[in-house]
């Protein structure tokens, strides 16, 4: 037993090894130098923490990750808080102590002394958030195939929104060399089959051959299980688009301002482009306490401040950081919102959250909602129907177009 624990350990530090030797690696390989006078202003970002090759200071180096992030978490009596806290303890332990199976719903569900109260969706969760593992019923592993991806459009959807997906197709979503900057565009699916569904397994399956563009897992597609499907495709991107420069994760409803969005990153420093987490960010935010709210979070379930985090309607980060978000999901226990989840996990990472004003993921003014010209001015909106969508697009790129 205690020779089967050292070998992990040597495993996961040859693991840290790798991430360090690849993150230093990455770092150096600059791609676009920026045309100077379009960078943006650099915002003050922590400095890196020396890293050493002893395999000791990388060790330290994820611990004092997570000792920020320990500090941030209140130690409360609240069930994920407990949680955590026991994953932050068996930290100490050394890093290859945290595993996840499925086994435990029931006993998770008799931690919470009000669970019989709780939604059925959040009760559902309790029960499943320790599933980690499901496999891929539809994968597109040649996405990033030849050119190296300059920005992979990730957008969360379900089975059933086909036009939303078409619309994205036909308009921002559009793939091919941009300006000799390669757009890769997928669509992250749940099972498109269930109890109480229609089966589209079919339809998906036809759309799939016929784009090349959707993936598909075998997991119930609920509001509730999208920080699943994050935590899938941050696998995903590490195993078949690993050397992507930045990942846009979004909805199937927003409208993206794909040629100024090229711009915008294009323009970036190399510093900014390597720590980039950036959207519409919530800064002091908490949980809903209105059962009715979709956003619901019992007390009972957790208790303390959101970490500042962007708004899961549409947020860029830079590709290269994945395989550190990766690490990092490993420690912290699934939360039932997903963007409050990757704002934890940057958080851990010591990345901070940069806000961009371009991002508007609770709409704007009515009056503006219709209006290229506005439009014109941002990156991101959330949220535009599919016949919105086409018809912005169109007087978008209209070369009549007067502002
Ligand atoms: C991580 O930090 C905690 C608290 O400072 C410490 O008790 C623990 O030994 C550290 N673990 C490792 C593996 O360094
Ligand atoms: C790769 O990039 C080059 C230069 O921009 C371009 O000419 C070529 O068509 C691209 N290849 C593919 C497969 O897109
Ligand atoms: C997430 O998906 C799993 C697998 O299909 C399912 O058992 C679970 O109930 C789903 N969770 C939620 C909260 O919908
Ligand atoms: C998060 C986790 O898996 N923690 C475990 C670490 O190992 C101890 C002892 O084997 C378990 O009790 C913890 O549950």
């Amino acid at each position: 037993m205690k020779g089967t624990k050292l070998l992990t350990v040597a495993l996961a530090l040859m693991t840290l090894m790798a991430l360090k030797a690849y993150i230093d690696w990455s770092a150096e390989q600059p791609e676009h130098p920026p045309p100077p006078e379009l960078a943006g202003p650099t915002s003050p970002l922590p400095p890196t923490e020396p890293l050493g090759d002893d395999p000791a200071d990388l060790l330290l180096h994820i611990n004092v990750s997570l000792q920020r992030l320990r500090h941030s978490v209140p130690e409360a009596d609240a069930y994920w808080n407990r949680q955590q806290h026991g994953l932050f303890r068996a930290l100490e332990e050394g890093p290859a102590n945290a595993t996840w199976g499925c086994g435990d719903g029931q006993a998770a569900a008799a931690e919470i002394k009000d669970f019989a109260s709780y939604p059925e969706q959040h009760q559902r969760f309790v029960l499943h958030a320790a599933c980690r593992s499901f496999p891929l019923l539809v994968n597109q592993p040649h996405k990033c195939a030849g050119n190296r991806t300059f920005l992979l459009l990730a957008i969360k959807s379900v089975p059933g929104n086909f036009a939303a997906r078409q619309a994205v197709r036909e308009t921002w979503g559009r793939e091919g060399e941009h300006g000799g900057r390669p757009v890769r565009t997928l669509f992250l699916l749940g099972a498109a089959h269930g109890q109480h569904q229609p089966d589209l397994q079919h339809l998906i399956a036809y759309e799939s051959q016929a784009f090349g563009d959707v993936l598909v897992w075998d997991f119930e597609d609920t509001f509730f299980n999208l920080t699943l499907k994050d935590f899938l495709f941050l696998r995903w991107v590490l195993a078949h688009c690993p050397d992507a420069r930045f990942v846009l994760k979004g909805d199937d409803d927003v409208f993206i301002n794909t040629p100024r969005l090229l711009a915008y990153l294009g323009a970036l420093d190399d510093h900014r482009a390597r720590m980039l987490y950036t959207g519409q960010i919530m800064a002091n935010a908490s949980p809903f306490r209105v059962a009715k709210s979709k956003y619901y979070i019992p007390e009972s379930f957790y208790v303390g401040p959101y970490p500042p985090y962007a708004g899961g309607g549409g947020y860029i980060f830079s590709g290269r950081l994945t395989q550190a978000l990766v690490l990092m999901a490993q420690h912290v226990a699934f939360y039932p919102i997903d963007d409050v989840y990757t704002g934890l996990c940057f958080q851990g990472l010591g990345v901070q959250a940069e806000a961009h004003p371009e991002f508007q993921t609770f709409d704007i003014a009515e009056k503006d909602r219709d209006d290229p010209c506005v439009h014109r001015q941002l990156l991101l909106v959330h949220r535009r129907s599919p016949q919105q969508t086409m018809r912005l697009w169109r007087l978008l790129g209209d070369p009549q177009l007067k502002c």
